[in-house]
């Protein structure tokens, strides 16, 4: 079932990789054209933040739902982002493998993250944009425990062993609404909800031939319930230089099938971005976010056991610093790439903590 999602993400990578093939004798006008568009976007600055050709506007890559489309405009989009985590905090405290094992039965040693993404984007007017996100989710966590509080109470070795989850994760819809311009100004207000398409029960058979082992809270595809994801996009541009700001959240609203709901997300981006040419671009990101632990509880899961069975010690707040490129191969196309690193985080923990963020995508604008 997993596997078949995958191949539903690649089949549609590949036909949008054709359709795109297909559509770009469309995007090849005559250089006068260009030329044209160029002192047209000179001489109407207001007029760039939202012209698809003009997507090469050094806006990074991860920032969601950044940019609006004009009346009739589509664009569709695949991408892949990427998060490596390792090592254990407890607040900005480095926890020791062995620490952590004095008090639970398996430590959480690192994890792998992958999330393919296929977007699409419509406006049907000038100040709505819509947008769907279809993402998937790939994640492989590796632990150590004790033999001992796993079956005999005489050994005592450490036993590493991995746990993997993968499939749909959470789809969601934005409206996209305002579009106000003021000189190089421009604002929007990103409207969207997250649904619970992601399972969440999820299990594991036991090695031991005991009882299925049930998932952690972060190896589930999505958060079980309906979230609201609210945001404000500034952007602003002079000349080669672009920059911009979009505070957001996610809201949680209730609680899911199995008893908990997992805390409030509040981040904050805030960017630097500069043309060098038509193609070429490169930006600078701060993201900063805040989250808190989850409420309720899946009373399946025993809080000794790891700490990511605990769901007290989900929360936490981090800030990244991200370095983009942004390049446009034709017209209507933009391929972006950001990665960068947390400077600060500190955790409810033990906790692992992030090492590494990278996100790479295709966006096809018609
Ligand atoms: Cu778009």
């Amino acid at each position: 079932m997993n596997k078949l999602i995958f191949i539903l993400l690649i089949v549609g990578a590949m036909a949008l990789s054709g359709k795109a093939q297909a559509a770009e004798p469309e995007h090849e006008h005559p250089p006068e054209h260009e030329t044209m568009h160029e002192t047209h976007a000179q001489h109407a600055p207001a007029d760039q933040a939202h012209h698809h050709h003009n997507q090469g506007v050094a806006i990074p890559i991860g920032v969601m739902g950044s940019h609006m489309h004009r009346a009739g405009e589509w664009m569709f989009s695949v991408s892949i982002m990427g998060s490596g985590m390792g090592g254990l905090l407890n607040q900005t405290n480095v926890v020791s493998r062995n620490q952590v094992l004095d008090g639970y039965a398996m430590a959480p040693e690192s994890m792998l993250m992958g999330m393919p993404m296929l977007g699409v984007m419509y406006a049907p007017t000038d100040w709505l944009t819509l947008m769907a996100m279809l993402p998937g989710m790939g994640m492989s966590m590796s632990h150590v425990g004790h033999e001992a509080h796993m079956h005999t109470m005489q050994s005592t070795t450490t036993t590493p062993a991995t746990m993997q989850s993968g499939g749909l994760g959470d789809v969601s819809l934005t409206a996209m609404l305002g579009n106000w311009h003021f000189e190089n100004h421009a604002l929007h207000l990103n409207l969207g909800l997250s649904l619970p398409t992601g399972v969440i029960d999820l299990s594991q058979p036991s090695a031991n031939g005991n009882a299925p082992q049930v998932m952690p809270y972060m190896m589930r595809l999505g958060s079980g319930t309906w979230d609201l994801l609210p945001a404000l996009t500034y952007t602003g541009h002079t000349g080669p230089w672009c920059w911009g700001l979009q505070p957001g959240g996610t809201i949680r609203l209730g609680t899911n099938s199995l008893n908990y709901k997992l805390g409030h997300r509040f981040s904050g981006s805030g960017w630097l971005g500069y043309r060098f040419n038509d193609w070429l671009s490169t930006s600078l990101r701060l993201q900063g976010q805040l989250w808190g632990n989850a409420e309720g509880a899946d009373a399946r899961l025993d809080k000794a056991m790891i700490p990511s069975a605990d769901p007290a010690r989900l929360g936490g707040q981090r800030l990244d610093l991200l370095v983009g490129f942004n390049f446009v191969p034709w017209p209507g196309q933009r391929l972006g790439i950001e990665g960068g690193i947390p400077v600060y985080q500190s955790l409810s923990g033990p906790q692992m903590a992030t090492q590494w963020l990278l996100q790479a995508g295709w966006q096809i604008g018609f």
